[in-house]
């Protein structure tokens, strides 16, 4: 049996090709797994909970399904869909994670995170989480209605786009110290995120122990998931045309 890892889909409904390979890995092979687990960034943006869209619906309809036929689900916030709350854990059945949390594989214990916040050297975005992050202004921006929600954040959308490329790649990647101490702090060898979009496995040894790090791809050009069992894991491609 396996537990399946995904993050950074980013979902939309003007991306068909990347919804119809979700659904695809969630009635053909998601439904077999021992859980699922979704580390952030499933959404190109989720503007809240009460977005009543089709597109919407037929996401959490997917989830539903998913839990209704037995199958654990968990999901972690990333930066493009902290916005996720009770309500759609509510109607869909999947279990919310904090931003770091330890899990079981199988015998090993692993850190599960959607990444961002290991990435110390992105102050500006790290400043910006902070803010976007203040329970009292999650309050307020859940109770405005969809439609000014959707032009607020399409303007910040807009305003910082250009931001992004005054970044250097090195800026954009995790820090490694940060990596050490989130690993140490929680007494784990093994981390699993996403964000950065750079799938690989990364290993370093700190006073004779072996530290793993698994970093999830994006799904811009195919499906990418982390197929966890007992004995091994394999970082895996879903091509679209299926
Ligand atoms: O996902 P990716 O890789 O493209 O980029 C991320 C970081 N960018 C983001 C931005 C969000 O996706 C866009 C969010 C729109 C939010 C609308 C908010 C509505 C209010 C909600 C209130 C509860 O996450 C990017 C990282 C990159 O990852 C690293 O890979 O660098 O960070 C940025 O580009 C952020 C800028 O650097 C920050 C610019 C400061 C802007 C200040 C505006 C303050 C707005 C406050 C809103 C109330
Ligand atoms: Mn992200």
């Amino acid at each position: 049996m396996t537990t399946l890892f995904i993050s950074d889909l980013h979902l939309s409904a003007t991306t068909p090709e990347t919804t119809s390979c979700f659904i695809r890995f969630m009635r053909e092979e998601a439904v077999h797994a021992d859980a699922l687990y979704v580390l952030g960034d499933l959404f190109e943006f989720w503007v809240g909970d009460d977005d009543r869209s089709d597109f919407a619906e037929s996401i959490r309809a997917e989830f539903k399904a998913l839990t209704d036929s037995g199958v654990p689900c968990y999901f972690t916030q990333g930066n493009r869909d902290f916005l996720v709350g009770r309500r759609f854990a509510k109607q869909t059945g999947v279990k919310l994670l904090g931003d770091e949390t330890v899990i079981d594989l199988y015998g090993t214990k692993a850190v599960v995170l959607h990444g961002d916040t290991l990435c110390t050297k992105d102050v500006k975005y790290l400043e910006f989480r902070a803010k976007v992050h203040q329970p009292w202004l999650q309050w307020v921006f859940n109770r405005i209605p969809m439609f000014i929600k959707t032009k607020i954040v399409s303007k910040v959308q807009s305003d910082i786009k250009d931001d992004k490329q005054t970044k250097s790649l090195d800026i954009m990647d995790v820090t490694q110290s940060e990596v050490e101490k989130v690993m140490r702090d929680h007494n784990v060898e093994l981390m699993i995120h996403g964000h950065t979009h750079r799938p690989d496995v990364h290993s370093f040894e700190h006073q004779n122990r072996v530290y793993t790090r698994i970093v999830l791809g994006d799904w811009y050009t195919q499906g990418s998931v982390l197929v966890f069992n007992k004995n091994n894991f394999d970082l895996q491609q879903r091509p679209f045309s299926g």
